[in-house]
């Protein structure tokens, strides 16, 4: 790793963990097993238990990185918090998954809005064990680097957040999630499923960049990915034009629906899905 970036991260000292540290782990940690089991897509179960992420406490982020090393080349390293844009694309880039260390207070389980431990390796590190998804994260570290230097960082971290945060894939065995944010979130991982509330539309690269979003509350939209191939395949052009040609376009808030816009058409609570009506302002 280059000394740049080795500057920004700590050691985890697993050692020095708390038993009580281990027991809000363990607390989150089987709380969202059993939402997930029928919720998340296969990819991330997989993951999960390939890397023997499991209830019995945080995990030593060496045995995991080994494990996810032999599987696609991605290794954890220890940060202390966020990091700076440039440096965390800098990470990805390089196949490095930056981690916080520490875990939230019980006072902090349902709700907590800088990434933890547990966001970051129970609702991100699983994905990294998806070869295709893998392959996305460093592309989207590369294409992170140039956006910055393009001054539309705002455009790209959309798309991060409405994929590798808040994502959701249609299966063959309905609508599941892949987005971090939501598998390490008890309440948005019921809501983004079956709550009639959110729009669900099919994902699409220049509208997904031009759609604003909340920090601080559960989505008004999510966007709907068919596979992880049609997701790596959105990331290949060149986004130069694409920021120039949505530049000149106005920004969509969170909750506002297009004439254009494509609902997932899957079946929900044997309701079928579509936009409801369009109230809202662009
Ligand atoms: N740092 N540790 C950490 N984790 C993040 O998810 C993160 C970050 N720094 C910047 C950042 N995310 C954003 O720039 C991107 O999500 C767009
Ligand atoms: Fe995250």
């Amino acid at each position: 790793m280059s000394g740049r970036l080795a500057d920004h991260t700590i050691e985890q000292n697993w050692q020095a963990y708390a038993e009580d540290e281990h027991a809000v782990w363990r607390l989150l940690f089987e709380r969202q097993q059993k939402l997930l089991k029928r919720r998340a897509c296969r990819e991330y179960l997989d993951g999960l238990q390939q890397l023997g992420v499991a209830a019995h406490g945080i995990p030593d982020f060496r045995r995991l990185s080994d494990i996810l090393d032999r599987a696609t080349g991605w290794r954890i390293v220890p940060v202390p918090g966020l990091v700076p844009d440039e440096v965390f694309f800098a990470f990805l880039a390089a196949r490095r998954f930056p981690s916080t260390c520490f875990i939230r207070r019980r006072d902090q389980l349902d709700y907590l809005q800088e990434p933890d431990v547990f966001h970051d390796i129970a609702g991100h590190v699983p994905m990294l064990m998806s070869p295709v998804f893998a392959d996305y994260m460093q592309a989207y570290g590369e294409g992170g680097l140039k956006a910055v230097h393009l001054g539309h960082l705002n455009h790209l971290a959309r798309l991060y957040w409405y994929t590798v945060e808040f994502g959701l894939i249609a299966t063959d065995e309905g609508l599941r999630i892949y987005g971090s944010g939501i598998l390490s979130s008890a309440g948005e991982s019921v809501y983004c499923l079956k709550d009639s509330h959110p729009h669900r539309l099919r994902f699409d690269l220049r509208r997904v960049m031009r759609t604003q979003y909340h920090i601080d509350r559960y989505q008004e939209t999510y966007f709907v990915i068919d596979d992880f191939a049609q997701l790596f395949a959105a990331t290949r052009p060149d986004f130069a034009p694409i920021y120039r040609e949505i530049s000149v376009l106005p920004e969509i808030s969170a909750e506002a629906i297009l004439p254009e816009d494509r609902a997932y058409a899957g079946f929900v609570s044997g309701k079928k899905e579509g936009p409801r009506v369009s109230t809202a302002r662009v």
